[in-house]
């Protein structure tokens, strides 16, 4: 199947500088492409995935995707969608944040196998070269004031103020295009729908600088849209923030969490941009969410599909069991790990490791709000420790109490949910 017809069904593509002339080219040659990522934190985030998916997609069609790393553009800051300057970070900041990218990207790009194998470039490589006489002389000659100012990313920046080092990302964006152009025969840049300005840039400063040669330089451009939701929040904020796809910031239970919380009217459009499920299924789960949106079956999927693409297989069932165990109450089945991902946004209070009364525990660690209230909770049955109620008003926590001896999950009522830790 046509790449392009799939990515128009699965609703990918915003803008295409070309499409009819990308249509050929895409038929005729195995197309080496390019989408950046700049390194302005130590994590890519679920904002990210979908180019990184793009690259994907074209690479299952049999072309070539290069994933850059911006440790020279990062160092300098892209004006685009923001509207305010950005903080500068320090070169070995720049650096380390780099690093972890790459190795993102490595891990959901296929970096070795067979011969359109993903590459990673980073353009510090030849951004750091770069001597300011021969910059002014054979780039800065190519962008008109004019043309840069009607640039949206700019245009937008003007009340507010934008320093020159911001105005001036475009060029660099375009010297990347311009040189993977050259050295790697890319012809094809993706990227976010804010990213437009500067991918055009770069075709123009391709088309010049390869005036007078022979035959017509020709590259392309393509956009995907932004991801939006039917509640009109931002896509991939949750109340804790971002939703980052390195594990010690989310991890892969919240990230499995995320998912499952898609609303019934987004759930087939998410199918559809972010898993590499054929149409047909996913036309199967359209009905589902029809006749049994209670099952959520399609909501499952997509988180399945999302956590094993970006986690593994071993994280999606770990936090599988975690969601099977906090809607049965069985906690005892979870291991130390589990309940720490679990419970992680729970209220916590940590306690000497020593025997404690029960009545105690929950009144110091602010689940009762007094004794009286504690042997009531107790005596009503609204108490259980790791999923089991515990009516007995002289109990004392035991060792079998402590999870891997470091943590027991206390229960008030229905789903108000504490984590003691002990020392
Ligand atoms: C050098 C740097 C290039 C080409 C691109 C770049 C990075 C680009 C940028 N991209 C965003 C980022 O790095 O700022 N100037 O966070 C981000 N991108 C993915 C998508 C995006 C975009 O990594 O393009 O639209 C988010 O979905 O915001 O030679």
């Amino acid at each position: 199947m046509d790449i392009l017809k799939d990515l128009h069904n699965r609703g990918l593509v915003n803008q295409i500088t070309d499409e009819e002339g990308l249509e050929k080219h895409l038929e005729e040659n195995q197309v080496t492409l390019y989408c950046g990522f700049d390194p302005t934190a130590d994590s890519l985030h679920i904002g990210h995935l979908l180019p990184i998916l793009m690259l994907k997609r074209f690479q299952r069609a049999g072309h070539r995707p290069i994933a850059l790393v911006g440790g020279g553009t990062g160092m300098i800051g892209d004006p685009s969608g923001r509207s305010t300057e950005r903080q500068l970070n320090e070169a070995h900041v720049v650096q380390g944040f780099s690093d972890n990218i790459k190795e993102q990207l490595a891990k959901l790009l296929d970096f070795d196998k067979g011969e359109n194998a993903a590459v990673a470039r980073n353009n510090y490589e030849w951004l750091s070269e770069i001597n300011i006489i021969e910059f002014l002389r054979d780039t800065g000659k190519h962008f008109g004031i004019n043309y840069m100012l009607a640039k949206e990313s700019v245009e937008t920046r003007i009340e507010q103020g934008i320093s020159f080092t911001e105005f001036s990302y475009m060029i660099l964006q375009s010297l990347d295009f311009f040189n993977l152009y050259q050295k790697e025969n890319c012809t094809l840049q993706i990227g976010g729908s804010d990213q437009w300005g500067n991918i055009t840039a770069g075709l123009e400063f391709i088309r010049r600088r390869s005036s007078g040669e022979e035959g017509e330089a020709k590259a392309y451009g393509l956009t995907v849209p932004l991801i939006t939701k039917a509640d009109g929040t931002k896509f991939g904020k949750t109340a804790g923030g971002a939703v980052w796809l390195d594990r010690e910031k989310t991890s892969p239970y919240e990230f499995y969490q995320f998912w499952i919380n898609t609303d019934d009217r987004d759930v087939i459009k998410f199918l559809k941009s972010f898993t590499f499920l054929d149409m047909e299924e996913i036309s199967n789960f359209e009905k589902e969410v029809e006749v049994a949106p209670e099952k959520r079956a399609a909501q499952r999927r997509l988180a399945e599909e999302m956590t094993e693409m970006v986690h593994g297989k071993d994280a999606l069932e770990q936090a599988q069991r975690i969601t099977e165990a906090l809607f049965s109450g069985n906690i005892k089945s979870l291991t130390g790990e589990e309940i720490e991902q679990g419970f992680k946004d729970v209220p916590a209070h940590h306690e000497e490791n020593k025997e404690i009364g029960l009545i105690d525990l929950i009144v110091q660690a602010g689940i009762s709000s007094s004794k009286r209230q504690a042997r009531e909770d107790i005596k009503n049955g609204a108490i259980y420790i790791n999923g089991e109620r515990q009516q007995d008003l002289s109990y004392t926590i035991q060792k079998s109490d402590r999870i891997e001896g470091k943590f027991t999950i206390i229960r008030r009522g229905k789903k108000k949910y504490f984590m003691i830790h002990f020392k």
